[in-house]
This record gives structure tokens, C-alpha cells and sequence, in this order.
């Protein structure tokens, strides 16, 4: 049985990687204006975050047609009998939606969507995992099975410089009451059954970190073998600083420095921050 791994853009793997692994991609756009630019295709996180400091109109942002991600499926329906396409959370986006349609149109492969229920390299465990999997010749239903373990130990939690973006772009859930007085504040987010949700109200983004990194310890102290993530929004240095942190202080976590590109940044604005983990 010969499986292929799909993957949007939102999961920011590099290029490399995903050649290395064999992960097809299929992207999510921004769009300036009447300009649609496919990310990680068209624009690159460092120039996204360039040029949306020199326009007027903030973006919008875009998910895949159906026509997009029917082409890489028919393409791929040549030398594999099954797909799994591991989208951005269906809370989010209408990525997963439209991946359960183009299961029910394609022909000579058999397609699963599955529903990350997160974004960015947390997304990108699942699609990593499964393409190791995939090339091990497992099963579509076996790799599932592991998808779904990663699940029950996945956690992330982010914070944004500015709360507006992600209110503008109506993703931020369950914090209408209160969202006046939190656009002063720097909550710390998470996903609850795949919407965005604000997680505890804190004052000071040193202060949210600080709480941040005790949720980390909750699991990083237990012992087991820990993959996590710093997920950085136009600020490297400091995701390079927390990853040093975190592997000196912890010998069984491993983290690798990510981003938050065009579409993901669209949403949350420069600055954000975030660190995401599963127990491997
Ligand atoms: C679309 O237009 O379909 C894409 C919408 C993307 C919304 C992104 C909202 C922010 C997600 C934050 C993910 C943080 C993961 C650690």
C-alpha cells in the first residue's frame, strides 16, 4: 500500500524538508489588494512581513480551491493507492471542509482529510510523522491511528503583540465580553475543540511566557521524550534564545525554531510567539 502525504502551507515545513520526506503541499494565499500571493510559493514569511509594513489595507487570506487540491490528487493518483491530507484546524479555515469534498470526488486513490485541529509546526508533527510512517510502508489507517496518539498529548499555547488582528479576522473566539478590555492585555491563546480560544488573561507578555514555560515543565519534567516547538512571528532571535533555554534546562526535549508565515502572520501580526509540544 503506497500512501502520499498532503499537507497546506500553514505548516510551515521548509522546502527542503518536505523533498527530503516526500510531503506534497498544496497553498493557502494572501491577498493585497486584487493580488493573491500563494506562500511559501510566491512570498516568503521575511518578505510578507516587509511588505505588509508598507500598505494601507491590511491582507486577507485565502484557503486552496477545491480545483487546486483535486489537481494534486489526480496527479498523485498515478503512483499511490491512498492520500492523507492533514490540514490547518477546521475551526479556522475551510481547508479541512474542502479536503472531505475532494474525497468524495476523487477517483483511483482513497483520501483521508484529517483535521490537525491546530496550525503551524504543530500541524507539521502530524504531516512529519505520517510521512515517516508513510515511507515505512504503513497503511492510511495506521498512520491515523498514530496521528490520533500525537493528539492526545499535543498542547500549544501563543500570544499575540496585538489582539486585533485575530478579532478583525473574526478567529478569535469566546472572549466577546471581555475582548475591550483584553486588547490592553496579553492573553495567552490555545485551541478548544479547533476555534481559538483565549486561555488565561495575563498582563505582561514576560509574565505570559513565564506561565507558558510552567504548562511546558507540567510535561518537559515528567522525564519522557518531549518535541516542541518555538513558533516566532518576525522574531528569531529570541525563538533561538527560548530554544536554547529549554534544552539546556530539559535533556529529553528537543525544539526546533519555527515560524508563523503570511497566513498564519495575516491573522496574529508580528511578534506573536508560541510554543507547542507532544510527548514523542
Ligand atoms: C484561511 O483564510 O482559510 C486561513 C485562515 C487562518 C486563520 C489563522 C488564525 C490564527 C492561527 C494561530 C495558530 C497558532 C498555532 C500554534
Amino acid at each position: 500500500m503506497s500512501v502520499a502525504i498532503i499537507t497546506d502551507s500553514t505548516s510551515y515545513i521548509p522546502e527542503n524538508i518536505r523533498n527530503e520526506f516526500n510531503i506534497h503541499m498544496v497553498p493557502l494565499s494572501v491577498v493585497f489588494g486584487d493580488s493573491a500571493y500563494r506562500e511559501e510559493v510566491d512570498i516568503t514569511a521575511a518578505e510578507f512581513y516587509e511588505k505588509v509594513k508598507t500598505v494601507e489595507q491590511l491582507p486577507k487570506t485565502s484557503q486552496p480551491s477545491i480545483g487546486v487540491i483535486m489537481e494534486t490528487i489526480e496527479h498523485l493518483s498515478k503512483d499511490y493507492d491512498q492520500a492523507i491530507i492533514i490540514t490547518l484546524s477546521s475551526g479556522i479555515s475551510g481547508t479541512y471542509q474542502t479536503s472531505v469534498t475532494a474525497k468524495d470526488m476523487a477517483e483511483n486513490i482513497e483520501v483521508f482529510p484529517y483535521d490537525s485541529e491546530i496550525s503551524c509546526l504543530a500541524q507539521g508533527f502530524y504531516v512529519l510523522e505520517a510521512a515517516k510512517l508513510a515511507k515505512q510502508g504503513k497503511d492510511a489507517e495506521t498512520i491515523i491511528k498514530r496521528l490520533d496518539e500525537i493528539k492526545q498529548s499535543l498542547r500549544a499555547y501563543f500570544m499575540v503583540a496585538d489582539l486585533s488582528h485575530l478579532h478583525r479576522g473574526g478567529r478569535l473566539n469566546g472572549a466577546q465580553a471581555i475582548i475591550g478590555s483584553m486588547l490592553q492585555v496579553k492573553p495567552i491563546l490555545h485551541f478548544e475543540e479547533t476555534k481559538i480560544v483565549p486561555f488565561e488573561k495575563i498582563r505582561t507578555e514576560k509574565k505570559a511566557m513565564k506561565r507558558i514555560f510552567q504548562l511546558f515543565d507540567e510535561d518537559a519534567s515528567t522525564g519522557v521524550p518531549i518535541q516542541a516547538t518555538i513558533i516566532h512571528a518576525n522574531r528569531e532571535e529570541d525563538a533561538n534564545q527560548i530554544k536554547q533555554q529549554l534544552e539546556s534546562q530539559y535533556s529529553n526535549v528537543t525544539v526546533i525554531v519555527s515560524y508563523f508565515g503570511p497566513v498564519i502572520g495575516t491573522h496574529l501580526g508580528e511578534g506573536a510567539l508560541g510554543l507547542g509540544w507532544y510527548k514523542e
